[in-house]
């Protein structure tokens, strides 16, 4: 043990220590319970930002300490490899996104390792991996052949910058989750992955996660989006009919137009038979140009329409008008609305503006019917409330009314009851090079044909062109296109669409228990010895894509025999940001960045690692602070002194026992007591994610060391520093060790079980009291020694025995002998 604390020195010696020993193989000794720890892996992009260093901190935290309390831990990493950025480097910089990759992975996997993370590196993979492509696409041809994956034309959302498709999720807000650009529609043939079928399934598990925070399962709920409702089709002036989705049957006889999305495939055929293509036509193009933020968050203008045609009112049997408006999505429920402008406040708006009628249908319990509010209403009425100027149907209420008005729908065959989910089918395609091949030929005379498992992987070729222009370079390298038919064996061509990289983020967790070149795509022995997920940790910007996708994939996974569990993560735990100091993002273009590499060069691993997990509560954001980092490398340094003082003192107790109570001074009991205490504190602490109170604890530990006296209780000084090595281990690893072998342990503290408290000392010393009620003995009472009266009193006033002598009586007195009895007076 050196004089000074130099981080510098010791850390890489450390590192080097655990690695070649391998003290972090997570082996499948069953014997012991097992903890997987998980942490959301990086997407290459070339450098750990400090937000990586917060998150892996924090699993690196939980993987120790689950370590030294004797779990078998498996905590692993990897790379998210695919994606745009690499591409677009090789766009920029013309290297080739391999290599970009490659050389991401390295510079990042040392940053990392220089963090002291105690992964088990011989599990890192990368979702580039050949035998990680063959897996994906092995499952991308069950999910086909189940009819999880289909291909058909569709409007997509479209990132013009990134010139690639984007699933909905990719597009919240209207704009590009990558690169912020406002998103278009386009239509195009294209795979998507039927997760709607799993929408049910999705929903009801999240009541089943109570290690989730209510809040991310609340996002998943809103964003599944079930609502209970009606499907209702109009008869259509001249044959046909259009079909709408709406949760409110019960105001059918309200409904006054019917409103197509722009982009429903009914809406120019009805709009040629109404002789008005050309207005359709163009209102179309507009609304597709126009942004779909606005679009999406119902704040645009409403705008639309008339197709020239009617429809009829199934209900009221009148002619209504059918339109084309802007706020009317395509993807959600049938693409077509009942419009009812007294019930729905945007219906209300566009009818203002169209000129178009409202007829109120729905009006609070006791209005009447020719109340000015209905004759003439200022705003659409959208709550519940009694049917009127409905037919046979007026007079019931709301909820009755939906019922009997699809009843009656129903028996003349033109409606249906049905459940609605906002969440889309996802579209798994996109036209760009870096990513998993899709393992499909399309052949002229078969058909899209899967590529035959004996041709797995199929592969990128690496020799194409990075222009940027022009759609994927995959489609533009005819020797990747050409093939064979595997049906029938004429050319036939590849499909030139990798897969969306959150398809390889969605299972790539099993990919840590199945070895590498295992034949299955999933080890199921080893999945079910390792899986669930004890405890996922991760930024909250995954509360919706990610998690949804790995959880619908678990469920196909389970259905498809692959694992046998139904959620893959039992406890999910959302980490806050890293700020700057101000408060603001870091970000490059900012330059605003802090370096892990520059302030673990200058503070060391264990600084920067202390100072992250103390600075405050896990999920709240920190504003960075290089003061902070310091004060956390001056609290080290104190340990250090600490132990360096002292260490001369237990030069004949090395490898000796705990010392027992009996063995020491009364002064040395307290600050073992203490120690122990700090022991048990800790432990409670990071089982709940607390990690800046373990620390805390770990501060007051170091002031009780500097407050006694030194030498004078070698054997208790030992041991209260004992328990400070290990409660900080998991933090600061590296100093922490060395200390350790400093007090004369031979056994590293990574290797090492966590030091239990010993209960005889945590308690505190007792004394049996005698209760009296009126002088008459009626019991007993154990309570610390030297109690504080006014709570000897209450404690005595509560007492059952107590109570039941007293009870309906007034207490006059409690006369208190310290150390001997307690006695109530009543009356
Ligand atoms: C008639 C009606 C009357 C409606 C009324 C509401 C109130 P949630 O609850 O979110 O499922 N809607 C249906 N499809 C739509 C689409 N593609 N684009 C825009 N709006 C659409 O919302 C369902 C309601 O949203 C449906 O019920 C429909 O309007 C509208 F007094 O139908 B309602
Ligand atoms: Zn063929």
């Amino acid at each position: 043990m050196d004089e000074r604390y130099d981080p510098a020195g010791i850390e890489p010696r450390w590192q080097e220590r655990w690695r070649s020993k391998g003290v972090f193989r997570a082996s499948s000794d069953r014997s012991k319970p097992k903890y997987f720890v998980l942490e959301m892996f990086p997407y290459t992009s070339g450098r750990l930002h400090m937000g990586h260093v917060r998150n892996y901190t924090m699993g690196d935290v939980v993987a120790r300490y689950r370590r030294m309390r004797g779990f078998n831990v498996l905590y692993a990493t990897g790379w998210d490899a695919y994606g745009l950025p690499a591409e677009n480097a090789a766009i920029r910089q013309g290297i080739h996104p391999a290599d970009f990759t490659r050389q991401s992975i390295a510079s990042m996997k040392s940053a990392m390792q220089r963090l002291g993370f105690s992964y088990d590196w011989e599990r890192e993979r990368a979702t580039c991996d050949d035998p990680y492509v063959r897996a994906q696409q092995v499952l991308f041809l069950e999910f086909y052949r189940r009819g999880l994956i289909h291909r058909r034309k569709a409007f997509v959302n479209w990132c013009p910058s990134c010139a690639t498709v984007l699933a909905n999720e990719q597009a919240q807000g209207g704009v590009c989750w990558r690169c912020q650009s406002v998103v278009t529609r386009r239509e195009v043939d294209h795979w998507f992955c039927h997760i709607r079928a799993y929408a049910d399934e999705l929903l009801s598990g999240l009541d089943r996660l109570p290690g989730w925070s209510e809040s991310v399962r609340n996002i998943q709920r809103n964003w599944i989006g079930r609502s209970e409702g009606a499907e209702i089709d109009f008869p259509v002036e001249g044959g046909g009919s259009v079909r709408v989705f709406t949760t409110r049957p019960d105001t059918l006889y309200g409904a006054t137009f019917v409103l197509l999305a722009p982009e429903h495939p009914q809406a120019l055929e009805l709009a040629r038979r109404g002789g008005r293509e050309d207005e359709v036509r163009r209102f179309r193009d507009e609304v597709f140009a126009a942004e779909r933020i606005a679009r999406k968050a119902g704040d645009l203008e409403k705008d639309g329409v008339f197709t020239g045609l009617h429809a009829v009112n199934p209900g009221t049997g009148e002619r209504i008008p059918v339109w084309v408006a802007n706020f009317v999505l395509m993807e959600y429920g049938t693409g077509a609305i009942m419009s009812v402008p007294a019930h729905d406040q945007r219906d209300f708006e566009f009818a203002k503006k169209m000129d178009l009628p409202i007829r109120v249908v729905i009006v609070p319990e006791g209005t009447s019917a020719d109340a000015p509010e209905v004759r003439s209403p200022a705003q659409a009425f959208e709550e519940a409330g009694v049917m009127i100027q409905s037919g046979p149907h007026s007079g019931l209420p709301s909820e009755a009314g939906k019922r009997k008005v699809v009843e009656m729908l129903e028996g003349r065959g033109i409606g249906r009851a049905v459940v609605n989910f906002r969440l889309q089918d996802w579209s798994i395609s996109r036209q760009r090079y870096w990513g998993v091949p899709i393992p499909i030929v399309h052949c002229e005379a078969c058909g899209p044909q899967p590529v035959p498992d004996r041709d797995l992987p199929v592969l990128l070729p690496r020799d194409v062109a990075f222009t940027g222009e022009g759609g994927s370079p995959l489609a533009r390298s005819e020797a990747f296109v050409r093939t064979v038919c595997p049906a029938c064996g004429k050319p036939a061509r590849r499909d030139t669409d990798t897969m969306d990289t959150f398809v390889d983020s969605a299972w790539y967790f099993l990919r840590y228990v199945t070895p590498m070149g295992a034949r299955e795509p999933v080890d199921r022995e080893e999945a079910r010895c390792w899986l669930p997920v004890d405890v996922y940790v991760g930024g909250v910007e995954h509360a919706v894509l990610h998690l949804m996708y790995a959880r619908f994939f678990i469920k196909v996974l389970r259905d498809l025999g692959h694992v046998g569990f139904d959620e893959p993560f039992l406890q999910l735990r959302n980490h806050g940001m890293v700020n700057d100091r101000f408060g603001e993002k870091q970000s490059k273009s900012k330059g605003n960045v802090v370096e892990p590499a520059d302030v673990v060069r200058m503070q060391g691993a264990d600084a920067l690692r202390v100072y992250m997990m103390f600075v405050t509560a896990y999920d709240v954001p920190i504003n960075w602070s290089d003061e902070g980092v310091s004060h956390s490398k001056d609290f080290l340094e104190r340990v250090w002194a600490q132990v360096r003082a002292r260490a001369p003192l237990f030069a004949r107790l090395a490898g000796a026992a705990r010392p027992k109570k009996g063995d020491l001074t009364p002064r040395g009991v307290e600050l073992v007591r203490a120690a122990h205490e700090t022991v048990a504190k800790v432990a409670r602490d990071l089982d709940a994610f607390s990690f800046n109170t373990a620390l805390a604890a770990t501060h007051e530990l170091t002031n009780a060391l500097k407050a006694f006296e030194k030498g004078a209780d070698p054997a208790a000084e030992r041991e209260a520093l004992r328990c400070l090595m290990a409660a900080l281990h998991p933090f600061a690893p590296h100093a922490t060790e060395e200390l350790w072998e400093g007090l004369g342990e031979t056994r590293w503290l990574a290797e090492s079980l966590w030091p239990e408290p010993d209960p005889e000392l945590l308690r505190r010393d007792e004394k049996e009291l005698v209760l009296q009620v009126n002088g008459k003995p009626r019991g007993h009472i154990t309570v610390p020694v030297g109690m504080e009266e006014g709570a000897l009193r209450e404690a005595a006033l509560a007492h059952p025995k107590v109570l039941s002598w007293t009870k309906g009586r007034q207490v006059v007195r409690v006369v208190v002998v310290p150390d001997r009895l307690v006695n109530v007076v009543v009356n």
